[in-house]
Parts: C-alpha cells; sequence; structure tokens
C-alpha cells in the first residue's frame, strides 16, 4: 500500500466567547456547535466564568489586547469563513474585539460574515457583561455585524423596548437595525404567551423585509447555551456560504432540536444538546 493524502480543510469559524466550568454554554457549546454542523472551530476566549447549573460565583476576564492577539493568530494562519461573539464581559474587550476585527477582515465591509450575540446575563440573572458596555456594543459591534441574534433581555437593554408580542418585536428589530447591524435576529424565546399557535417564534429583519421563524416551544428548564447554539449555526452556515435567511433557517432547526434533546444536569438548569446530531463512534 502506498502513501495516500488525506484530508481537506472543512469550512473555518472563530468564536470570541467565555468559558463555562458546567460545560453548557458558551466556548463548550459553541465549538460542539461548529463540530456538529461540520466546521472547524478556533477560540479566541474573552473570560473565564467559575459557574455550574444554580449560577454564575466568578469572571475573569482575560486582557483585551490576548483577546486581540488570539483572532489575529488565527485569521492571519488558519484564515476563517465566520465568526461570531458571545460574552465580551467589559468595553475594554469590546474595543479590542472591534479593532481585531477590522485588521482581519471580519465583519462590517470584510468577506468574513460576523454574527454578534449580545450577551448579556446567564439564564440565572447574573451579569456577563459590564452595564456600562451597552454603548460599545450599540457603537462599535452592531455596525460591524452581519447579524445581530438578542434575546429579549439583551434587546429591553439595548433598545429600551419590553416586547409582550409580534408587534413589539418588529418594532425592537427595526430599532436594532438602525444601530448598523444588516441583519437583525430578535429570538422570541423569551416572549409570555407560550400558548401562541406559532411557538417560539423568532424575527429576521433585513431592513425592509420580516420574516418569521416559528418552532415548536418545548417545556424545559433545560435551555443553558440554547442562543449560543443558535448563533453559532448561523454562523456555521456562513461559513458554508450560506444567506443570512438560508444560514438562519438551519440554525432555527437545529436548535429547536438541541432543546428537544436538553437534558437535566446538577440540581440547576441543565443544557440544551447541541450534540444531538452526534453519536458515540462506536455506534456508528
Ligand atoms: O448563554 C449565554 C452565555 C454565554 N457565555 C457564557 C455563559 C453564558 C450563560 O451562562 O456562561 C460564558
Amino acid at each position: 500500500m502506498g502513501e495516500r493524502t488525506v484530508g481537506t480543510t472543512p469550512p473555518r469559524a472563530l468564536t470570541i466567547a467565555g468559558t463555562d466550568s458546567g460545560g453548557g454554554a458558551g466556548v463548550a457549546a459553541d465549538l460542539r456547535t461548529f463540530a456538529a454542523c461540520g466546521v472547524h472551530g478556533c477560540v479566541a476566549v474573552t473570560a473565564v466564568t467559575v459557574q455550574n447549573t444554580v449560577g454564575v460565583t466568578g469572571v475573569h476576564t482575560v486582557p483585551p489586547e490576548t483577546v486581540a492577539a488570539q483572532i489575529e493568530a488565527v485569521a492571519t494562519d488558519i484564515g476563517l469563513d465566520a465568526a461570531k461573539t458571545g460574552m465580551l464581559a467589559t468595553t475594554e474587550i469590546i474595543r479590542a474585539v472591534a479593532t481585531a476585527c477590522d485588521r482581519t477582515g471580519i465583519g462590517g465591509d470584510g468577506p468574513t460574515p460576523l454574527v454578534v450575540d449580545p450577551v448579556a446575563a446567564s439564564m440565572h440573572g447574573d451579569p456577563l457583561l459590564a452595564e456600562s458596555a451597552l454603548d460599545a456594543y450599540r457603537a462599535l459591534l452592531f455596525p460591524r455585524a452581519t447579524v445581530v441574534t438578542p434575546n429579549l433581555d439583551e434587546v429591553r437593554l439595548l433598545v429600551g423596548v419590553d416586547v409582550r408580542d409580534r408587534d413589539g418585536q418588529c418594532e425592537a428589530a427595526r430599532l436594532l437595525h438602525a444601530l448598523g447591524a444588516r441583519y437583525v435576529l430578535v429570538k422570541g424565546g423569551h416572549l409570555p404567551d407560550p400558548d401562541d399557535p406559532e411557538g417560539c417564534v423568532d424575527l429576521l429583519y433585513d431592513g425592509s423585509t420580516f420574516t418569521a421563524l416559528p418552532g415548536p416551544r418545548y417545556v424545559t428548564g433545560n435551555t443553558h447555551g440554547g442562543g449560543d447554539s443558535m448563533a453559532a449555526a448561523l454562523a456555521s452556515g456562513l461559513a458554508r456560504g450560506l444567506s443570512v435567511p438560508e444560514a438562519t433557517a438551519l440554525a432555527k432547526r437545529y436548535v429547536v432540536e438541541a432543546v428537544r434533546h436538553s437534558y437535566p444536569l446538577g440540581s440547576g438548569h441543565g443544557p440544551v444538546s447541541s450534540l444531538w446530531t452526534v453519536r458515540p463512534w462506536w455506534e456508528t
């Protein structure tokens, strides 16, 4: 048998996000999602969180220049087909991310699409972002974003709209789009009406057209990491060359299944299963 050449480079995506010691959210969820979507995942760690399924008890931020250096190291060697941001923690880190993105062609007019998931708090309400950093999100990241993916708590913080129904979702999408993102995805997971016949509706807006993405609403407290997985699946679709509407529709299908396969863990909120597509290799 002669020598054989093996392997072709898969699509490459970068997550710029924090770690979760409980393994449910942040970098762990993003890397699992990239893997499930057939994408090679790179990582720029922004913060280390001390947490379990009950809550976050500590946050240790990474120096902004180290965050920027991670982004530049992978962009200049490995190359990137898409990037996403998760927990960015402080104004200084947001500023460093914006500068590094500009240098490496991520977001804005650059060739690499950027998904901005404006993470502000854990599902227990523990803060993951300095309050003073909201201005930096609005001024520095939204104008560079291909898509922003806020949940309704983040919408309230960013544009001051208390969304209760579809009209509120549209109003919030318009205000968020005016901040400069090319697309806005206002997620409906936190909508107050559990009996909506359309289930859990996310709303995509491109500045002129609204697209509703309905999906079933499952009764579970185990949705930790759901938003991260949605944004990472969306980035994976973009890395594979899909349009934003196509990638969003696929990400919605993916995350619905991740929630359906969510599981209990510890004594608090368990995670969605971002590897629901994957079987242990010995069973394949
Ligand atoms: O799911 C949002 C999120 C993102 N990143 C980190 C988190 C969380 C939620 O807890 O801990 C690191």
